[in-house]
């Protein structure tokens, strides 16, 4: 069965710019999977984390991987793109995080859907908001109404070049 499922993206070391449009082009090769949307990309602060402004992105699938097979995948494109984690929220070459599958809703040790901090965060609620606006995350409500609470946090569009 196919699942609907969101890909948060997010670069901040070497040239994010060109990363990201690489990773949101590796994604649409994975097996059994499509590409069905991706959002502008945005300039945005560094939160909780360090160094350069991030570039990020949000990235729909439709997908009959598992859960646990597309983390795998999306960890070995992180592992492809040059990944290391030197510390947590240390700056990354790429990060590619499973944020939606479908409306499940799961809590294992190496795998948490909805992602935890995703309602908490401009860098993941405005890009989803441009792909669906009447979004739903299971648990947590609607989108939209986290967005008045992260109107602090410095994001901007991009201009595609
Ligand atoms: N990712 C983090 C921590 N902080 N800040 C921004 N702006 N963008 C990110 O993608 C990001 C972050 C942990 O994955
Ligand atoms: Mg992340
Ligand atoms: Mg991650």
């Amino acid at each position: 069965m196919s699942m609907k499922v969101f890909i948060g993206i997010g670069a901040n070391l070497g040239d994010a710019r060109a990363t990201v449009g690489k990773a949101i082009g590796t994604l649409a090769q994975l097996p059994d999977t499509k590409l069905v949307a991706q959002s502008a990309l945005f300039g945005s602060a560094p939160i909780d984390s360090s160094g350069d402004d991030y570039v990020n992105a949000v990235a729909e699938l439709s997908t009959s991987l598992s859960a646990t097979d597309l983390l795998q995948q999306l960890q070995a494109i992180e592992l492809a793109h040059g990944r290391e984690r030197p510390y947590r929220n240390a700056p990354r070459t790429l990060d590619l995080d499973l944020l939606l599958y479908g409306d499940e809703e799961i809590n294992t040790a190496d795998l948490q859907v909805p992602h935890p901090r995703m309602t908490e965060r401009a860098f993941v609620l405005l890009p989803l908001l441009q792909l669906v606006a009447d979004l739903h995350i299971p648990g947590k409500g609607r989108a939209q109404d986290y967005v008045a609470a992260v109107a602090e946090q410095r994001i901007h569009e991009l201009t595609p070049t």
